[in-house]
C-alpha cells in the first residue's frame, strides 16, 4: 500500500534526546539518535520506501512530562512545537504534528495547545503518560485529577484527538519492576502503565462530559481490547464507586482509536477488529523505535479485506483528522 498515514512517529530535539538513550543498546544508540533528530533525510527516505505518504510527528518520551518545574516544561514544549511547526511548513504534504503539552501547568498547557492547533495547524496533542510535578521527588499527576477539568474542556473545544503515549513508571513508585529491567519500557511496563492511565480517564466520566472527545492508544490499545470483556463483566457485578455513566467498553467503542504501532501481528489485529471494528484502527509504525520495513511488510500483506486495509492504512486517519491530502 503506497499512501499510508502513520501517527505514532517520533522526533527529538537537543533538550529531549537524552531521554531516549536508556531504550537503546549502546551499539544502536548512534543510529537511533540520528533518526530521532532527523526530519528530512532518513525519515522521508523510509516513508517513501515503505509507502507512508504522511506522518503525524510527536516528541519522544517522556520529554516534557518528566520536567517537574512548570516554567521549564512550558519552555521545552514551546521549543519542540516550534521546531515541529517549521518542519511541517517545509513539508506540509508529508508531516503533521501532535503538540507537546506542559500539563504541569494545566492552564499553560491549554494555551499552548490552542496555539498549536489554531496558529500552527497541529492535529491534536500527544502526551507521554503522567506528569512529574514539583514537590516530593517522585510526585506525579494523572489527568483524571480535578485540576485538569478546564484543560479537558479547552481540548474538547478544539475538536482534535489526543494520543495517550507510554512512559515508564517511576521505580520508586513501582517496586514490582525492581530487579527486572527487561520487563520495563516497551516490553511490558509501557502497556501496563498506559492502559491503567487510559482506563482511569475512561472510567472517570471524562467522556460523559465531552462525548465527542477522542483518545488514541498505540500498540493495539495497550492490551485493553483483549481484556475489555472481563473489565465490563466484573464491573457488571458491582461498580465499586466508578463515576462514569456507561460501561467502559462503550467508551472504547465510541471515544478510543487504536493504532498498530510497534505491534505487527495479525491475530492481534483480528482480535482488535472483532472488539472495536475496523473503523477505529489506524496504521502506525512508532518510528524510529520501530522500522517502517517491519510495519509495512506486515501490514501491506496481512490477511484482511482490501476495504479494511484501505480504512486502517489511510481512510480512518483522513476522517479523524479531517485531512485532505
Ligand atoms: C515509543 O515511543 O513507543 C518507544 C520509546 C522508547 C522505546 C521504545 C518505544 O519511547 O517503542
Ligand atoms: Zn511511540
Amino acid at each position: 500500500m503506497k499512501n499510508k498515514i502513520a501517527l505514532e512517529e517520533h522526533f527529538a530535539i537537543d533538550l529531549t534526546i537524552g531521554d531516549s538513550q536508556v531504550y537503546a543498546r549502546p551499539e544502536v544508540w548512534t543510529g537511533l539518535k540520528s533518526n530521532l533528530l532527523d526530519f528530512e533525510q532518513q525519515r522521508l527516505d523510509q516513508m517513501d520506501e515503505w509507502g507512508t505518504e504522511f506522518s503525524i510527528l510527536s516528541l519522544n518520551s517522556p520529554a516534557v512530562q518528566a520536567i517537574p518545574e512548570p516554567r521549564r516544561a512550558i519552555e521545552v514544549a514551546r521549543r519542540a512545537n516550534d521546531i515541529l511547526a517549521e518542519q511541517i511548513a517545509r513539508h506540509p504534504k508529508r508531516f503533521g504534528g501532535f503538540a507537546a503539552v506542559p500539563l504541569q501547568d494545566p492552564e499553560a498547557a491549554a494555551r499552548e495547545l490552542e496555539r498549536c492547533v489554531k496558529e500552527l495547524g497541529f492535529h491534536g496533542f500527544l502526551v507521554n503518560g503522567f506528569s512529574q510535578v514539583e514537590g516530593a521527588l517522585d510526585a506525579v499527576v494523572y489527568y483524571d485529577a480535578p485540576q485538569f477539568a478546564d484543560f479537558w474542556a479547552a481540548a474538547a473545544k478544539l475538536e482534535k484527538p489526543f494520543y495517550m503515549h507510554p512512559r515508564d513508571p517511576l521505580l520508586s513508585r513501582e517496586p514490582i519492576y525492581e530487579g527486572t529491567p527487561w520487563l520495563t519500557g516497551p516490553t511490558w511496563a509501557f502497556a501496563a502503565e498506559t492502559s491503567m492511565h487510559a482506563l482511569r480517564l475512561m472510567s472517570s466520566g471524562l467522556f460523559d462530559k465531552h462525548p465527542a472527545l477522542q483518545m488514541i492508544l498505540g500498540h493495539f490499545g495497550e492490551g485493553i481490547p483483549f481484556n475489555i470483556w472481563r473489565i465490563d463483566h466484573i464491573l457488571r457485578k458491582g461498580r465499586r464507586g466508578m463515576p462514569c455513566e456507561k460501561e467502559v467498553g462503550e467508551y472504547l467503542r465510541s471515544n478510543v482509536h487504536i493504532t498498530t504501532s510497534g505491534n505487527f501481528r495479525t491475530p492481534t489485529l483480528l482480535s482488535t477488529m472483532l472488539e472495536v471494528g475496523s473503523d477505529r484502527i489506524m496504521y502506525s509504525v512508532d518510528y524510529p523505535f520501530e522500522k517502517h520495513e517491519h510495519a509495512a511488510s506486515w501490514f501491506d500483506r496481512c490477511e484482511i479485506s482490501e476495504n479494511d486495509r484501505q480504512k486502517i492504512g489511510r481512510d480512518n486517519a483522513c476522517k479523524l483528522f479531517g485531512l485532505s491530502l
